[in-house]
């Protein structure tokens, strides 16, 4: 019984079960200890006195191996911390949330769209009649060079002499190949935005960075005017970075449009250059099928990222794409 009783109180794994080993063995009533007790009476004559010994010891034993479980019991409690309290608060969940970025986009958007222009989409992988050609860059245009250019495929050219080809693919470096697509599907009067990426081997630094966004805009109908474009893009200039901003068009050229400028606008003591724009080119409006006498238009193409770096005081554009999550969460 005392060999049971002491294995029965080791292999106790929890409070339930060790009571219920207390009560078998050493229950006041029914317990095993009492009932081996009440036996002694009919233990007579010299063997009394070494089976009340024997009897006292067993008892000691069993008592001992009930209190040594009790401490073990409560020993790995402690090492498994206090009971869970239900009442405390929980432990809060980190959200992620939507990138500075696109945040950008979503409000230029929301801008745009208030003063009547339709969101589109174009591939970002094109082909140089988008990318160029329809575009008014010809083929010995530095701006085709590969060195300025991610081509993905370059078409077979042996011994046509040629140095670019019609089934050659590249990411796109500028949202401009939007306008063509739009143009060859459409008929004016059209009144579009396109947001998206753009990819050029230029070298990161504080303002530049080699896949960046651009928000390309295009407008299309009888009768369009430099002027409109001066009014679009100070009026969305006032709306995204506030009513003080300055803006300055600067003369410049790009191959498709005439005239064009570059827009700037005044930050921290300073111009910044925050897109190109002009009067789309006639010889884009013939690319495409549609007749300079009868139709004008304006186009430009602003930098999302510089936009945003306005706006929010960001001065250096690879924080934006740098992952890091200290600056990500200020946004
Ligand atoms: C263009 O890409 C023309 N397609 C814009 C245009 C559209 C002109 C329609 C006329 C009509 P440009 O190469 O200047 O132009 O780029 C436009 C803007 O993109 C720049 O002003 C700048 O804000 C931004 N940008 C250019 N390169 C980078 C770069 N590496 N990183 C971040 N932003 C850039």
């Amino acid at each position: 019984l005392e060999s049971q009783a002491v294995a029965a109180f080791r292999e106790a794994t929890d409070n339930d079960g060790l009571e219920e080993v207390r009560i078998r063995f050493l229950g006041a009533k029914n317990g095993q200890l009492k009932s081996v007790q009440q036996q002694m009476s009919s233990v007579d004559g010299p063997d009394k006195k070494a089976a009340g010994m024997r009897l006292n010891a067993a008892k000691g034993n069993i008592q001992a191996s009930f209190e040594q479980a009790v401490e073990q019991l409560s020993q790995r409690a402690q090492k498994s911390g206090p009971a869970p309290d239900p009442t405390l608060p929980g432990n809060p969940v980190r959200l992620g949330h939507v990138h500075p970025v696109t945040q950008t986009i979503e409000h230029l958007k929301e801008i745009m769209g208030r003063m009547g222009f339709e969101v589109v989409e174009g591939p970002e992988v094109e082909d140089p009649w988008h990318n160029f050609v329809a575009l008014n860059i010809p083929e010995d245009h530095p701006a085709r060079d590969p060195l300025d250019n991610f081509y993905l495929a370059t078409a077979e050219r042996n011994g046509s002499g040629k140095t670019y080809a019609e089934g050659d693919r590249l990411l796109r470096s500028q949202t401009s190949t939007v306008q063509i697509r739009v143009m060859e599907n459409r008929q004016p009067p059209i009144r579009v935005i396109s947001l998206g990426r753009v990819y050029r081997p230029d070298e990161a630094d504080a303002t530049h960075y080699p896949m960046f966004h651009q928000m390309e805009g295009l407008l299309i109908d009888r009768g369009v005017t430099m002027a409109n474009l001066k009014t679009v893009l100070n009026m969305f200039a006032t709306s995204y970075l506030g009513e003080e901003v300055k803006v300055r068009f600067r003369p410049s050229f790009f191959p498709f449009t005439e005239p064009s400028v570059e827009v700037d606008y005044w930050w921290n003591g300073s111009w910044i250059e925050f897109g190109g724009a002009g009067m789309v080119d006639p010889a884009v409006l013939t690319a495409v099928g549609y007749d300079p006498e009868e139709v004008t238009g304006f186009a430009f193409g602003l930098g999302v990222e510089r936009l945003c770096m306005r706006r929010h005081a960001v001065t250096d554009i690879r924080d934006l794409f740098s992952g890091d999550i200290r600056f990500l969460s200020q946004f």
